[in-house]
């Protein structure tokens, strides 16, 4: 998911971390090593459903049910959310969760012959 990025050090660090990578640093010096922990939250995404005319309202129910993890009645509340305004908001994921949703529901529908759509935007 989302690693530790690789900050751009100065060029003065990295005159450092070379040295220090070869083993030469000057007598009697040292090279401080940074600990602060370099954290970020990564970035959310949204997986959308859109409208068609064609998709059964139960099957999309049932996908809401089975990769959305959704009871029942929040599956049936967004699928007619969809229904009615054309578009809905399935769940909020980090990147790589949200592209495997997408692509498992359009690969379900695809299988049924739907024309469902799904897709992601970031927050
Ligand atoms: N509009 C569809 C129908 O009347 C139902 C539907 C709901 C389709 C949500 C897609 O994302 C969707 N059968």
């Amino acid at each position: 998911m989302s690693e530790p990025e690789t900050e751009t050090l100065p060029f003065i660090m990295m005159a450092d971390d070379e040295r220090r990578r070869r083993g030469d640093n000057p007598p009697g010096t040292a090279v401080i090593t940074r600990t602060k922990p370099q954290v970020k939250r990564p970035s959310l995404y949204r997986v959308l459903l859109l409208n068609d005319d064609y998709t059964p309202m139960e099957f999309v129910v049932h996908v809401l049910e089975h990769f959305f993890t959704k009871n029942r009645e929040e599956a049936t509340q967004i699928m007619l959310h969809v229904h009615q305004h054309g578009v809905g908001e399935c769940g909020v994921y980090t990147y790589e969760v949200a592209e495997t949703k997408v692509t498992q529901v359009m690969d379900f529908a695809r299988k049924h012959q739907h024309p469902l759509q799904c897709v992601m935007e970031k927050k």
